[in-house]
Parts: C-alpha cells; sequence; structure tokens
C-alpha cells in the first residue's frame, strides 16, 4: 500500500469495464482509503461522458479504457490530451499504455484492460512524479509479448528436491505434500507482485512431472482452475508443465507415439477438459527426452514430432506449448572426448528448424550449459529462424549463492538480452525472442501466424516460495522483479531497475517519514512487509531527515547489490569454465566434484593447463555453432573474451589474458578480491544495523546470510587457490598465503 501513496492522495476516476479494470479500481480504492482521495467508477463505453455531480470533487488523474482510441469525453480528462493519447494507445496492442500529465491532470489510457492495469503500476513507480509538473505524452509496450514465470514445485514432496526442486524460499506456495497449500490469499498477492513486475503467465507445477502432478490433467483438473482463478484479476495466465508419456502413466493407454491416432485424440481430450475449466488456459510445457523425463525419442519420434501432437491439442483453443531445448545426453563417460554438452542442444534442434507448429515455442536457456555464473548466449537462438524462441533465465539461484549470497541477476540477464550475436547494429537476442514488432492488433500470443506472430519471450524460473519474504533471502525479490522489468522493456538499466525496486520495496516512511502508519492498514491489509505484500515494516515517525536517511539506504543496497553477480563470479569457477560445485545440491565448491562423472560438466585442469577445448581448429567445434563475428572472436584465443577463455579454450596456467594478468594469477587475484567484496558488503550492511533505517527482522535475515555468503566464499577462495596452485606449481606474485 505505501508503494501507491502517490495515487491514494488524488482523486481518481476509472472508465471501463472488465475483470481487470475492477482490479485497477479495487486497487485505487484501496489506496484511496488509506491516504485519503477519491475514486469514482464510470463502466460501459468510454466514450461516455463524465457525469460528475455537484458534490463531487474533480479528478486528477483518470484511467479510461479506450478500446478504439477514442477517448472519454467531457468532464475531467482535457480534450486535447484525449484525443493525443487515444491515436498513441491504437497502436500500442492489448498490453500497452499512454500516459500524459496536463493542467494539472494525469491521464493514463490503454486499448485493452491489461493496459490499463501494467499503466497503474507504471504510476506506483512514478509516484509523486506523475502529479507535478505537466509530462509529455509517453507510450508504453511490452517488448516480449509472452513474459512467463516457471515454478519448479513439486505437489508431492521428492525423497531428494523436497517441495520445490532448487527451491531455497521454502516450500511451495500453491502444493504441500500433494495438495493445495491452503492459503489462497498468499497466491492472490502474488499475483498481484507478478503484475507489478510485467510477468504475465506461469506455470504452477515442475517441469520433471512426477506422481500426483501428472493427475493435473485428469481429475486433478480443479486444483489447477482455483489456482486460475485467483490470479486472472492480475491478467496472469496459467500455464502446466505435462509429462510427456502422461497417457501411459496414468495407465490410460499402451503408447504415448505423437503419431498414434489414440494418444493425440487422448490429448485433444485432455485440452478440452482443461479450456472448459479454464477458458484462458495458457497451455503446456515439456521437459521431454531431458534427465531422464519421457519423450518421442522412445517412440523413434522426433521432438517437432512430440511438440506438434501437444500443439495441434492445444491450437482449437490458442493455448502454446512451451517445448524445451535442454536436450543432452546425461550419461555421458567422462572418458569420451567426443561428446560436448554445450553443443546438444543446437545439434538436437537446428535440423528441425521450420517443423514446429506456430503454436510451439522452443525455449532456450540462456547459456549452452545450465545456468552457470557465466556463461556465453546459447548459439541455439541464433539459428532458428523460423521457430519461435523463448530464452529461459533462472531466478532461483541454483548455481549463484541459493538465496544465501547476495547475488542480483539483473546486469547478467541485461547482458544476454542486448547481446547481438551477428555483431553491433544487427539483432539482439531480445529482439529474437521478441519477434517481429507486432502490429497491435490485440490478438492473444500463440494465436498462429508462425514466427512472424512474434516471438516465446522469456521465461524465468521461478525464486518465490512461502517464506515470509517470498526469496528467503529478502534481496533476492529484487531478481523477479528485475527479470519482469528487463522483459517488458529489454533496454532498462539494472541498475536503474534496482533503484526502482528499491523505492517500491522501502517506502519513505521506513525512513522516518511522519505520515507513516506502522501495521495494517487501515483498509484491513496486511501490514507492508508482512507476506503478501513486496517491503518492510515501515518505522514507527522518528525525527531524522528522510532524504538523508532514505539516500543511506539507497546508498547500501546498491553497495551491496550493484555488483553483487561479479562478486560472485570473482570467488567461484574461474573464466566461464563453470561448475566446481558440490554434485547433487550444487551449494559451495568442490573442485573435482563433476570432474570423472556423467554430467559432461568438466573443466580438464591438470598440471599444465586447464579449460575445454571448443574450437574448431582442435577442439569440439562448438565455437561453429555461432555465426560471425562471434565464431571467430570465440575461436581465437587472442580474441576471446577473457571472462569467457575457459569456456572456449584449454590454456596453459601461464597464458597471458587481454588483461595483462597471468591465468593462474588472475585466478588468485580474483578469489581474494571477491572475498574481500563480500567482507566489506558485510560491514557496509552492519552500519546500517540498529538505524531503524530498515526493519530489525529484515536487517537480521539479511544479516545472517551475509555472515554465510563470507563464510562459503573464504572456503570458495581457499579450494580454488589451492586447488590451483597445486596443480600449476605457479606461486601467487603476492606472495600471499594459499593454503
Ligand atoms: C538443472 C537443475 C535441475 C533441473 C534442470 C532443468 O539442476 O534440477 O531439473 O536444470 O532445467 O539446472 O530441467
Amino acid at each position: 500500500p505505501e508503494a501507491f501513496r502517490a495515487i491514494g492522495a488524488h482523486h481518481t476516476l476509472v472508465y471501463g469495464d472488465g475483470t481487470l479494470v475492477d482490479t485497477v479500481y479495487d486497487e485505487v480504492g484501496r489506496a484511496r482509503a488509506r491516504y485519503g482521495g477519491t475514486v469514482r467508477r464510470l463502466s460501459g463505453q468510454a466514450t461516455e461522458p463524465e457525469r460528475a455531480g455537484a458534490d463531487e470533487t474533480p479528478a486528477d488523474l483518470v484511467l479510461a479504457l479506450a478500446p478504439t482510441g477514442s477517448p472519454p469525453a467531457g468532464g475531467a480528462l482535457p480534450a486535447e490530451v484525449g484525443s493525443e493519447l487515444g491515436a498513441e494507445v491504437a497502436g500500442l496492442g492489448p498490453e500497452g499504455f499512454a500516459l500524459a500529465r496536463r493542467g494539472g491532470v494525469t491521464v493514463l489510457l490503454a486499448a485493452a484492460p491489461a493496459g490499463l492495469l501494467y499503466g497503474l503500476f507504471h504510476l506506483v513507480r512514478l509516484g509523486p512524479a506523475a502529479f507535478g509538473a505537466d509530462r509529455p505524452v509517453e507510450a508504453h509496450r511490452p517488448a516480449l509479448r509472452l513474459r512467463l514465470v516457471s515454478h519448479w514445485d513439486n505437489l508431492d514432496v521428492h525423497p531428494v528436491m523436497g517441495q520445490v526442486e532448487r527451491g531455497y524460499a521454502g516450500g511451495s506456495i500453491f502444493w504441500r505434500d500433494g495438495a493445495p497449500a491452503g492459503d489462497p490469499e498468499r497466491i492472490r498477492a502474488y499475483a498481484r507482485l507478478l503484475a507489478a513486475c510485467g510477468m504475465n503467465a506461469m506455470t504452477v507445477n515442475n517441469v520433471n512431472v512426477h506422481g500426483t502432478a501428472t493427475r493435473l490433467l485428469t481429475d486433478r483438473l480443479d486444483d489447477v482452475a482455483a489456482i486460475a482463478d485467483l490470479v486472472r484479476p492480475y491478467g496472469i495466465r496459467v500455464h502446466l508443465s505435462v509429462n510427456f508419456a502422461a497417457p501411459v502413466s496414468l495407465g490410460e493407454l499402451p503408447t504415448a507415439d505423437p503419431l498414434d491416432e489414440r494418444v493425440r485424440a487422448w490429448w485433444a481430450k485432455a485440452a478440452g477438459r482443461l479450456y472448459e475449466a479454464i477458458p484462458d488456459f495458457g497451455g503446456f510445457m515439456v521437459k521431454a527426452d531431458s534427465e531422464g523425463q519421457p519423450g518421442p525419442y522412445r517412440y523413434r519420434r522426433d521432438h517437432a514430432d512430440g511438440a506438434n501432437m501437444l500443439a495441434d491439442a492445444l491450437a482449437p483453443f490458442g493455448g502454446v506449448v512451451h517445448w524445451r531445448a535442454f536436450v543432452y545426453n546425461h550419461r555421458q563417460d567422462w572418458r569420451d572426448r567426443s561428446t560436448d554438452r554445450a553443443r546438444a542442444a543446437y545439434d538436437h534442434f537446428t535440423p528441425l528448424d521450420g517443423r514446429f507448429r506456430d503454436n510451439v515455442i522452443l525455449q532456450v536457456k540462456h547459456g549452452p550449459i545450465d545456468f552457470q555464473v557465466r556463461e556465453p548466449v546459447s548459439p541455439v537462438l541464433t539459428a532458428m529462424p523460423n521457430t519461435r524462441l523463448a530464452l529461459e533465465v533462472q531466478a532461483t539461484q541454483e548455481y549463484t549463492g541459493q538465496q544465501r549470497h547476495v547475488c542480483y541477476l539483473g546486469p547478467y540477464w541485461s547482458e544476454v538480452l542486448r547481446f547481438a550475436p551477428w555483431g553491433p547494429g544487427r539483432p539482439t537476442v531480445a529482439s529474437l525472442v521478441a519477434g517481429p514488432a507486432d502490429d497491435g492488433d490485440g490478438a492473444p500470443a500463440g494465436n498462429g501466424g508462425g514466427a512472424s506472430a512474434g516471438g516465446g519471450g522469456l521465461v524465468v524460473v521461478s525464486n518465490v516460495g512461502d517464506d515470509h519474504y517470498w526469496t528467503g533471502h529478502p534481496l533476492a525479490q529484487a531478481n523477479l522483479y528485475a527479470v519482469g522489468r528487463l522483459a517488458w522493456a529489454p533496454d532498462l538499466d539494472p541498475v536503474a531497475v534496482l533503484d526502482e525496486w528499491i523505492d517500491l520495496t522501502f517506502p519513505a516512511s521506513a525512513t522516518g517519514d511522519p505520515d507513516s502508519e506502522p501495521g495494517a492498514g487501515s483498509d484491513g491489509e496486511p501490514g507492508i512487509g508482512s507476506d503478501g505484500e513486496l517491503g518492510t515494516e515501515p518505522d514507527s515517525g522518528s525525527d531524522r531527515k528522510p532524504d538523508a536517511d532514505r539516500e543511506t539506504l539507497r546508498g547500501t543496497l546498491h553497495a551491496l547489490m550493484d555488483d553483487s553477480w561479479r562478486t560472485y563470479e570473482r570467488y567461484t569457477a574461474p573464466l566461464g569454465v563453470g561448475f566446481m560445485v558440490a554434485p547433487g545440491h550444487h551449494y559451495g565448491p568442490d573442485v573435482d566434484g563433476y570432474e570423472y562423472s556423467r554430467w559432461g560438466t568438466y573443466h580438464f585442469a591438470d598440471r599444465d593447463g586447464v579449460g575445454v577445448d571448443r574450437t574448431r581448429a582442435s577442439g569440439t567445434g562448438f565455437t561453429g555453432q555461432y555465426p560471425q563475428p562471434w565464431s571467430d572472436r570465440y575461436e581465437s584465443l587472442a580474441d576471446c573474451p577473457d571472462n569467457l577463455l575457459l569456456f572456449f579454450h584449454h590454456v596453459p596456467y601461464r597464458h597471458v589474458l587481454r588483461s595483462g594478468a597471468t591465468v593462474v594469477q588472475h585466478i588468485y587475484d580474483t578469489h581474494f578480491a571477491g572475498v574481500d567484496q563480500v567482507a566489506r558488503m558485510r560491514r557496509r550492511w552492519d552500519r546500517i544495523g540498529g538505524s531503524g533505517l530498515v526493519d530489525a527482522a529484515l536487517h537480521a535475515r539479511v544479516a545472517d546470510r551475509l555472515a554465510e555468503q563470507q563464510r562459503c566464499a573464504e572456503e570458495w577462495r581457499d579450494q580454488v587457490n589451492t586447488y590451483f596452485l597445486r596443480k600449476s606449481g605457479v606461486p601467487d606474485a603476492h606472495g600471499r598465503r594459499i593454503h
């Protein structure tokens, strides 16, 4: 509620009908109840004139649905602004909105209800700036149409993975022990949070579909429908992860062969049932022939056969299939140098380009291996021009500190989205997954049209659970926020995005604003910072100067977070080589943990050097999967970026990097520097302890995790440095102690 302060203090008029407009009206209403403004609603045609009663305060904020581009006439809306904005919204698609402030009235227009909802959250971000001086017309629309959160939530507690696979934020908000988790308010609040971040879809179950989860398609369908009902008011569509062999595992058919008519009919029927219960159901997500999940290979069919069969079942209803490209041999023989896991997705999928139905989206992990702290962009994204592609990133910090370490991933995702595989001035990864600019016709995503219908957007693996702060580490919330914002606008500066998150999360009142009302809002909402709100408990009034306090807090958070991804990179596996994590749970160092295993994730360190030779000249040939100029840049020892050197090359320890340091000295230096940086982060956080700048419980939670981060970073430093000292025999040039 605090973030809605600016809106709540104004007099608002909402024009329009529909569930999402109801939500907008309710949101403004809740803010108004707290901050003294007023809100009125006019339904029906957007052109209906305002009928202001004599006793009603004139509106200075107008939120209006204008489906045909014609703004509501008369009353509060200055005519000239109305027509300027009306002209804009016509081309903004179903989620866009246009905004201006003129003559003391702020006007927001959208062609469809979702646009009004996103516009409202935009106003919240602007805060008082939306109500000050005049603002010229600004138009917003999402760069990516499909912005989906993938939950790796199990229905049943998995013996190894628990309730949420790779979950570091407590249990699932959807499921507990095979049944619904039983907290609908939490799910509703989550949908609100996702909409505020800019997301518009989610899966509610793990991509590894086992046990009861298979039955979500059949006798547990009502559980999915119940979730869909809760999240619909915030524009979130529900998708389902499905098991490719469901007809067999449910005991209904002897085969799951995608070309078998019985199988096709089975899925068509399942889709029909789903759409009957959930008319706006989004579609299926499938992990097939991957890490033990069943798929079309079992029936000697290929991935296009498999994906298209499901796509055909969904097509009559407008649904899409997210088919994952994460397919590789997970039972490799480490002695066999002929397979390179990095090559796998490209080798499996690029021959199928052009064969997928229009409503199939190939979901590609951002790097060729597996969400490591540093990987090049997956070349699959560059090599399938006739396929709708989605970029998959991981907010859950499986390989980036498991929400015990501060690791703000906005800068990483921003680098990926802005990467231009054909060189400067050519398409970026963001544009590849956006598809050609949409024409604003309002057609729902997934309604066909092939690659020209638009790209597959972005998928993020969720970092959320039933933890009090949503994400275990309170600062990990910023990753959820950033991914939504970057999916909407990939060019945003991730540090500026962090600033937005800070403003929304740590409201002014937390820094001593005398107007603050600690605890429950007057509308009975839970207080800021309790479950259900993205924020912190405001400190009760104090005489500190709010501005100075705010800047202290802002400075502290930036000092901790801005560079935290690179800090994490410094003290873990060096120069893009990846892994070196403990097998299984993937937390903390284990230098040779994966070296002689079946997973295909090796660093090949020996007494002479380290790194994976993926060159065309002498290695696996992986560099040949990239277009120019990157293919040659990665191939060349001299031109390969330092931070990816060991991803592409096996080099001697004394090889000199572009930075001028030797590889082994770089390893020592960065590992010492990374740990020092964590120690500084910790001291910085300690300095604001007891100051009341943030809620005490939140401060303590972060402080505990920083202590663990420092312990773990030291362990990384000592294992990695010692390992390379022993392997190479090269002493540290600065004579520091290496164990
Ligand atoms: C890996 C995770 C594993 C997931 C897999 C996937 O370790 O738990 O099932 O990705 O994306 O990173 O399917």
